[in-house]
């Protein structure tokens, strides 16, 4: 590591940034999308002039997704690639971008732009007083009855866990990266989101929450409803509710 001495002159290039993050994004057949959403995350990040590195996280994609990711890659230095050889599920993508996160604080986000980056830096404010901040949606963009099957899911996961959470599915979440130190993640579909808040505030972590807007989708497709997905949902739950119960 380079140490700057005390005498040396302090100039725009050797200042420290005071903010260090990692952003990450989800992505499964996102090419409609995701090189708005990464190009809108970096114009905030390179005005806010933080450290930050942006991780796309291609979960298998089987559209052209993976080819501009690299795209985009190869022409910001700040931007890496995480690529799944097969779709394995939005839980092992989130698992992924924790992975892969080397900054001092991890936000994440979908790579379907549902969510306005501009509502990232007012959160990290409250990193000051808390090690998490969750957000929730102010304005649902989904049926009234995805969002009655999210409220449920919400209520459940949270008398489960000991939670008291708004929207525990909503992607667009700060955490201190310390937060994941030795954190052993075992939800590989939607669960996840449970999984690391559950885990965390065992561990005595603090959750703050603030609510975001939420955008109509306006390219691909949504697959956050499947029953496919609702099912591994609810056989993680139990299995992970489980497991917490029995471990010390
Ligand atoms: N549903 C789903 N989403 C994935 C997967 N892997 C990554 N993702 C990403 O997770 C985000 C949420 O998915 P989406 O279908 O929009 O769900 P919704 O926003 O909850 O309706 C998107 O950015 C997807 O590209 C996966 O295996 N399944
Ligand atoms: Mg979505």
């Amino acid at each position: 590591m380079i140490s700057q001495s005390a005498s040396e002159p302090r100039t725009d290039s050797n200042r420290p940034h005071p903010i260090s993050i990692s952003v990450f994004f989800p992505c499964y057949n996102e090419e409609g999308n995701v090189a708005r959403t990464v190009e809108k995350a970096r114009a905030i990040l390179d005005q806010l002039d933080a450290d930050y590195e942006l991780i796309i996280v291609n979960d298998g994609s089987s559209d052209d997704t993976a080819r501009i990711a690299e795209k985009i890659a190869a022409e910001n230095p700040a931007v890496k690639v995480v690529h799944h050889p097969a779709n394995l599920g939005y839980g092992e993508a989130l698992q992924s971008g924790f992975k892969a996160a080397s900054k001092n604080l991890v936000f994440y986000t979908d790579g379907d732009g549902q969510f306005d980056f501009a509502e990232m830096p007012p959160l990290l404010d409250l990193m000051q007083e808390y090690d998490i901040v969750s957000c929730y949606r102010l304005n649902r963009r989904d049926s009234t009855l995805r969002k009655f099957n999210g409220w449920c899911w919400t209520k459940l996961v949270c008398l489960l866990f000991g939670l008291k959470i708004r929207d525990i599915d909503c992607a667009f979440k700060l955490y201190k990266r310390e937060v994941f130190d030795g954190m052993q993640l075992t939800s590989t579909g939607a669960l996840i989101d449970a999984e690391v808040l559950a885990r965390a505030a065992r561990k005595g972590y603090t959750i703050t929450q603030k609510g975001v807007h939420h955008l109509p989708r306006t390219a691909g497709r949504q697959t956050g409803a499947n029953l496919r997905v609702i099912i591994r949902a609810f056989r993680e739950l139990f299995n992970l509710h489980k497991k917490i119960r029995n471990e010390k």
